[in-house]
C-alpha cells in the first residue's frame, strides 16, 4: 500500500472514530448485547479487546499529528520547527518482525499478527468478543469460542477467508451477530456452532456471501428478525434446525425483502422437531437454493417471490412435504420439487398465490395438494405425473 493510500485511510478513519465515540456507549459500560440473557461464560469473558480503546487512544492523536504513523508507511515527515515531534520516530514497519512489539498498534503483537503493518488486519483472541467499528480482514486460522459483533455500524466491510470459527459451548448468542448495523458486507467465514452462528436484527441492506456454516445443536443456524433488503448469497448451510429463518418485527411486515440466492441448505441433524427453512416476513426473493432434506415454509405476511430453486428429500413421515404455503400472494415459478412425499401444500385460506411452471415429478404421494378453495389461488403449467 503506497504512502498516499495510507495517509487517505487514516485521514478517513479519524472522524468515523469521533462520531462513533458519541454515538455509543464507551467500552468500559458495555457488557454487551442488550436483548436475550447473556450466557454466564459470556459474561465471565473479560472485556472485549475492542477495536474503539485503541483506535480512540491512537486516531485521536492523529487529528492533530495526521504524519505520526509514517513509521509504519516508510515515508518519514518533514521536520518543522513549528510542529510537535512526531510520536514514532523509529524504523518503517516491518512486516516479518515477531516479537511482542505491536507496530500496527491493533491490540496484537507482531508474533501474532498476519500483518503487523496494517491495523485494519488482525486475529481474534479465543474466547473473547470482538465489537467491531471498523471495516477488518481477520487473519486465517481457527478461532474457538469467539464472537464478533457488529453494533450500530454503517458501511463496514469484515473479510473473513481461511477463518474458521468454533462455538463449542451452547449459547443464546451468536458467533456472528449484526445489530442495528446498515450495509455491511461480512463474506468468507467458516462457522461450526451449537447455536445461532448468524443473528441479524435491526438491519438492513446487509450482504453475507461464500460462507459455510454448520450448526450441531436444534437452534437456528441463521436467524434475521426485523432485517430489511438484505442480500444472502452462496451460503452453504448444514444442521439440524431452522436453517434459515426471517421473521419480521411485531405486528409489522419490516423484515421483509430480503434476497437469498444460490445457497445451499442441508439437513443433517435428524431429530429435530422443527426443521426447514421459513420466511415468516414478507416479500422475500428466493431464488437457486437447493434444500436437501428439509421444507420451505412460507407463512406470516407471504408476498414472496421464489423461483428455481430445488427442494428434494422430504420422504419423512415428518412433514415430508416440499413446500408449505401458509400465506398469501406468493409467486412460486419454475422450481424443481422431487422425491418428496408431496411437492407442495397450500394451506387453508390461503389467496392469491401463483404456482406457475414447476416441476413437481417424482415425489411418492402427489404433486399438489390445495385445503384452500381452488379459485383463490392459481395452480398452472406444472408437471405433475401423478393423476
Ligand atoms: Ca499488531
Amino acid at each position: 500500500m503506497g504512502p498516499a493510500t495510507r495517509t487517505a485511510t487514516i485521514s478517513n478513519q479519524a472522524p468515523a472514530a469521533s462520531s462513533t465515540l458519541f454515538r455509543n456507549p464507551p467500552p468500559s459500560t458495555f457488557a454487551g448485547p442488550k436483548e436475550k440473557t447473556p450466557a454466564p461464560s459470556a459474561l465471565a469473558t473479560p472485556p472485549p479487546k475492542t477495536k474503539e480503546t485503541w483506535r480512540l487512544k491512537d486516531i485521536l492523536p492523529l487529528l492533530f499529528f495526521p504524519l505520526s504513523l509514517s513509521g509504519c508507511s516508510g515515508d518519514e515527515p518533514t521536520p518543522d520547527a513549528g510542529m510537535p515531534p512526531p510520536r514514532d520516530s523509529g524504523p518503517a514497519c516491518d512486516p516479518d518482525l515477531r516479537s511482542e512489539l505491536d507496530q500496527d498498534r491493533d491490540g496484537f503483537p507482531s508474533r501474532l499478527d498476519c500483518a503487523d503493518c496494517d491495523p485494519n488486519r488482525f486475529p481474534l483472541e479465543d474466547g473473547a468478543t470482538l465489537y467491531l467499528q471498523q471495516s477488518a480482514v481477520i487473519c486465517p486460522g481457527t478461532y474457538r469460542n469467539v464472537r464478533i459483533v457488529i453494533e450500530q455500524q454503517d458501511s463496514l466491510s469484515l473479510d473473513g477467508t481461511g477463518v474458521t470459527l468454533e462455538r463449542e459451548e451452547e449459547s443464546p448468542q451468536a458467533v456472528l451477530e449484526l445489530n442495528l448495523a446498515n450495509n455491511i458486507s461480512v463474506h468468507g467465514f467458516n462457522v461450526v456452532s451449537r447455536g445461532i452462528a448468524l443473528y441479524l436484527n435491526g438491519g438492513s441492506q446487509n450482504r453475507l456471501e461464500d460462507m459455510k456454516i454448520r450448526t450441531t445443536a436444534c437452534t437456528d443456524a441463521v436467524h434475521l428478525a426485523a432485517s430489511a433488503a438484505n442480500r444472502l448469497e452462496a451460503l452453504e448451510i448444514d444442521g439440524g434446525g431452522l436453517l434459515l429463518n426471517l421473521v419480521p418485527a411485531e405486528d409489522t411486515a419490516t423484515g421483509g425483502r430480503n434476497e437469498i440466492y444460490s445457497s445451499t441448505f442441508i439437513l443433517t441433524a435428524q431429530d429435530c422437531p422443527a426443521s426447514g427453512v421459513v420466511l415468516t416476513s414478507g416479500a422475500n426473493r428466493f431464488s437457486g437454493n437447493t434444500l436437501e432434506g428439509l421444507p420451505l415454509y412460507l407463512q406470516g405476511f407471504g408476498e414472496n417471490i421464489l423461483e428455481g430453486n430445488f427442494i428434494g428429500g422430504n420422504e419423512s413421515p415428518g412433514v415430508g412435504i416440499g413446500l408449505v404455503i401458509y400465506a398469501s400472494g406468493n409467486r412460486v415459478e419454475q422450481n424443481t420439487l422431487s422425491e418428496n412425499r408431496l411437492g407442495i401444500l397450500l394451506g387453508p385460506e390461503v389467496k392469491n398465490n401463483s404456482i406457475l411452471n414447476n416441476d413437481l415429478r417424482n415425489n411418492s404421494e402427489a404433486c399438489l395438494e390445495s385445503l384452500a378453495a381452488p379459485e383463490d389461488n392459481r395452480v398452472e403449467n406444472n408437471s405433475c405425473d401423478h393423476p
